[in-house]
């Protein structure tokens, strides 16, 4: 064979993938299970690069050159694992697939230990961007063995996004290690879009501003330290006017947020290595909210807040509240690597992490530096909260965080990401729990036992009996 890569799996990101990789010089093996899409892909794009057609999985195989890598952009799931099975079938040891879907980090583990025993390198990556960043640079964020990004390395930064020069591309670690961070990333894109749509709600409802004006109100804070993706398409999005009927485009959508799983794989992750990710969860259980039609209308009657309290400074007040829950919900998340990374034996370098999703990825924004910039400092950092950068400016933000909560509660609009990441932020730096409280009443009904404050050891106290305390051995 020879073509340097291939891609099987031709809708919008393998498609982009491919005309990638072809930019970029690489000779291109692209395959698809129903064939007219190559044809398609390779009649439209020629001239763009060089492209190998290929009709059956023995031809795609055959024409990459040894040791062959292909890359499979199929949907996640058992289709995943019938392509696998397909080219595995054609292959030789020490060739390698590269699975870029969304594959839970799971599957990857199992896939990449079973096509190790049959010598087959096997690297499940993340890919974000979505179709434009697939064509022009994605963050992408491979997992596998170091012997296998040895060779794929190389090509993946050469096609992903720049920052500063920086290639938003890195080895994550072992097996699902990359499939992991990219469930991470979606998570937090998650709360991302939650924070700006409570932000856009809230101002909407207490201040009366038109999309247009909350338009605006986003672009000037895309200038400052919001400055994201997210940010500036939510101005765009907001600004829109539906040809129809010449009202706002958000007033003519339907307002319930639809979701693919990755927000909800990685909260169930996180119940499980128990990681508070409050805000990816608050943002996952929205949605829920959002789509259940028929608990919203048998509820439109409930009783609401009577008058409101005012808060003058509220277009500023939410922007540092949107800035302060930001910050939380980001922390959490990368809680959540270290604690996977320990977990699964990863050895994930956090400030790596920040730095690829600078460009490229759905979260992308300059934000990230400053996480960057922390792990940096300090790479054992316990919590995002406490490094210097960040607990200044959660100083600063949280008098204006605290009247936005609290402005919410007395109008009577949901807020749970804003209100959740200030509990977050409220609970971690309290002094004593009431913990305590729910240790003792655990204790009261199970006999489950309590340490004490002042002395060594575990105690039980004998609640239904002379309440006498005894240390347990
Ligand atoms: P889809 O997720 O819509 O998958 C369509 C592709 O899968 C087609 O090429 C289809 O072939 C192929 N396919 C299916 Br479905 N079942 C197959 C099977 N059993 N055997 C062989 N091929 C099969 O495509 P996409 O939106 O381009 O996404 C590709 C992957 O990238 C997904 O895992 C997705 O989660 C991930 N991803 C998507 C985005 C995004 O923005 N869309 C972003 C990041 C990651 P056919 O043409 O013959 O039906």
């Amino acid at each position: 064979g020879t073509a340097d890569i291939g891609v099987t799996g031709l809708a919008v990101m393998g498609r982009n993938l491919a005309r990638n990789l072809a930019h970029h010089g690489y000779v291109v093996a692209v395959h698809n299970r129903t064939e007219s899409k190559t044809q398609e892909l390779v009649e439209n794009h020629a001239g763009e690069g060089a492209f190998v057609a290929t009709g059956t999985t023995a031809e795609f195989v055959a024409s990459l050159t040894k040791p062959r890598k292909a890359i499979i952009m199929v949907k996640a799931g058992p289709s995943t694992d019938a392509v696998i099975e397909d080219l595995a079938a054609h292959m030789e040891p020490g060739d390698m697939i590269v699975d870029g879907g969304n594959a839970l980090f799971t599957d990857t583990r199992r896939r990449e230990a079973a096509l190790k025993e049959r010598g087959i390198l096997f690297v499940g990556t993340g890919i974000s961007g979505g179709e434009e960043g697939a064509l022009n640079g994605p963050s992408i964020m491979p997992g596998g063995s170091p012997e296998a990004y040895k060779s794929l390395g190389p090509i993946l930064e050469d096609i992903s996004a720049k920052v500063d020069g920086v290639p938003c591309c890195t080895h994550v670690g072992a097996d699902g290690a990359g499939h992991f961070v990219k469930m991470v990333h979606n998570g937090i894109e998650y709360s991302d879009m939650q924070l700006i749509a409570e932000a856009y709600d809230l101002l909407r409802q207490a201040l009366g501003r038109s999309p247009g004006e909350l338009a605006e109100i986003f672009t000037e804070w895309n200038r400052g330290d919001l400055e994201s993706y997210l940010i500036e398409i939510t101005a765009e999005v907001l600004g829109h006017v539906d040809a129809k009927t010449g009202r706002p485009f958000v007033d003519v959508v339907a307002d319930r947020a639809e979701q693919k799983g990755t927000g909800r794989w990685t909260v169930q992750n996180a119940l499980e290595l128990g990681v508070p990710v409050t805000g990816i969860a608050e943002a996952v259980f929205a949605r829920g909210l959002s789509g259940d039609v028929t608990r919203r209308q048998a509820a439109r009657d409930l009783e609401g807040p009577i008058g409101s309290a005012p808060n003058y400074s509220l277009v500023d007040d939410v922007r540092q509240a949107l800035l302060a829950s930001k910050i939380v919900a980001y922390a959490q998340g990368f809680d959540q690597m270290a604690a996977a990374s320990k977990e699964f034996g990863w050895n994930i370098n956090l400030g790596d992490m920040a730095t690829i999703w600078r460009g490229g990825c759905i979260i992308r924004a300059r934000f990230l530096d400053r996480i960057r910039d922390a792990y940096a400092k300090d790479p054992g950092l316990p919590t995002l909260l406490a490094s210097p950068s960040f607990s200044e400016a959660l100083a600063e933000a949280q008098g204006a965080w605290r009247r936005v909560v609290s402005t919410a509660a007395s109008i009577g609009v949901p807020t749970p990401g804003f209100s959740s990441a200030l509990a977050y932020y409220d609970g971690l730096r309290r002094d004593r729990l009431p913990a305590a409280l729910i240790q003792g009443l655990r204790d009261f009904f199970g006999a489950h036992t309590y340490h004490r404050v002042d002395r060594e050891g575990v105690y039980h106290t004998d609640w239904s009996g002379d309440r006498a305390e005894h240390q347990e051995k």
